[in-house]
């Protein structure tokens, strides 16, 4: 395979960011494996349209599983790798934190662990094009007051087990930059939204507790802050870092799109009345309900993108007016695949409340 095309391994491939990071790199022309333990967070059924394509590999391993990491690496032979795979939901993070150390921190020692000793075998012209991106969060940076925004410089300050094991895991892919040498590059984004995204987090909870005439959770005043970036531009963001990023460099990725989280429910509830009106002619904002806050709860997150844009010349395409009506409209169109998601001990209900 000839450049620009490229062996990828995707870890996480068959969670909300990676699937869509999978189909794009696919439509790039890369070949593409996916390393994924198929998480109550991976669904299948995300990257049905794809799962026969010739330039696709599916490896069901564990990120924190060392033999079965380097089987991946052996049988795969990735140019790159893009690690994604991580438990997500600051949520679950309340309620289980464990499981965010073994496979966020854990893991991604696992996984540099086996990228360093795979990378130390490429060839010289191979090894030069090698990247491990890592890909992390703005909530390791903490949170912010009504004004500011974090930037590559900003301090560590993670508040929940969620956004600690995350920073965790950012200063060891640092580590294997600086001390292997391995070429590193970290990223940290902002809030994502868009197709695919399991229905646990803000916005597609929303539209199913909607649809459901069930009560739609808004936790606290509804006051904090968080700053949206459709998944399509993330994935675009991170298919340039693995292209043209210096490694041992870092890059915020976000599109300054600030919505307190009540006039963003209530702007997603302004979307299905109009696309799908209740029966009773009401409109769904009856159904916003206040509810007791999340622990710890992050008052306002705010990136600041310019190091991307300015360095590596990228541009977030989607509008958010436009991102969160397709966005609605995807929902409403894609039944089966929530279902989906919802089969297993999941119901919408409400995670990480001590
Ligand atoms: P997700 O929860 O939708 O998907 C996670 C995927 O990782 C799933 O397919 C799951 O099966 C897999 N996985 C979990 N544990 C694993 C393990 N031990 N081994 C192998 N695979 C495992 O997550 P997402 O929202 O797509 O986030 C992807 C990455 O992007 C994460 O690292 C997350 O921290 C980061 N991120 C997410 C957002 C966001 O808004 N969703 C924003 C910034 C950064
Ligand atoms: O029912 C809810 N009601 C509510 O008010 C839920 C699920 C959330 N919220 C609030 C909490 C947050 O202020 O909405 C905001 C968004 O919540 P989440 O969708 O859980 O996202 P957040 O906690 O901001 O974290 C997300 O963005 C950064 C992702 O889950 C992380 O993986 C990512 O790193």
């Amino acid at each position: 395979m000839s450049p620009p095309f490229r062996s990828i391994l995707v870890t996480g491939g068959t969670g909300f960011i990676g699937s869509n990071l999978v189909r794009r790199l696919l439509a790039d022309g890369h070949r593409v494996g996916n390393l994924d333990k198929l998480t109550y967070a991976g669904n299948p059924k995300s990257l049905a349209d794809v799962e026969t394509h010739a330039s696709y590999s599916f490896f069901h391993a564990c990120v924190a599983d060392e033999a079965g990491v380097r089987e991946v690496f052996a049988a795969f032979k990735p140019d790159q790798v893009l690690h994604l795979a991580a438990e997500s939901h600051v949520d679950r993070s309340i309620d289980g934190p464990l499981e965010f150390v073994r496979t966020n921190v854990m893991g991604t020692a696992v996984l540099l662990h086996a990228a360093r000793d795979y990378w130390l075998s490429m060839s010289e012209p191979a090894k030069a094009g090698f990247r491990f991106v890592h890909v992390s969060t703005d909530e390791v940076f903490g949170s912010l007051g009504s004004t500011g925004h974090f930037t590559e410089a900003s301090a560590y300050d993670p508040r929940s087990p969620y956004a600690a094991s995350k920073a965790a895991s950012d200063h060891l892919a640092r580590a294997w930059g600086a001390t292997y040498g391995l070429p590193v590059i970290v990223t940290n984004c902002s809030n994502n939204f868009g197709p695919f995204q399991f229905p646990e987090k803000l916005i597609p909870l929303v539209v199913l507790k909607a649809l459901r005439g069930e009560a739609i959770p808004v936790y606290g005043t509804g006051e904090n802050v968080r700053d949206w970036l459709h998944v399509e531009d993330h994935c675009a963001a991170l298919a340039l870092v693995a292209t043209r990023g210096i490694p041992g460099e870092t890059y915020n990725i976000g599109s300054n799109n600030e919505w307190r989280n009540i006039d963003l429910v209530r702007e997603l509830c302004r979307h299905l009345d109009d696309l799908q009106p209740r029966s009773d002619g009401a409109s769904y904002q009856d159904q916003i309900t206040f509810v007791p806050d999340r622990p710890g709860h992050d008052q306002r997150y705010a990136l600041d993108a310019s190091k991307i844009q300015r360095d590596l010349g990228w541009q977030p395409l989607w509008s958010i007016d436009d991102g969160l009506r397709s966005t609605v409209q995807w929902y409403l169109a894609n039944h089966p695949w929530w279902l989906a998601s919802l089969d297993g001990n999941y119901r919408l209900q409400r995670l990480g409340k001590l």
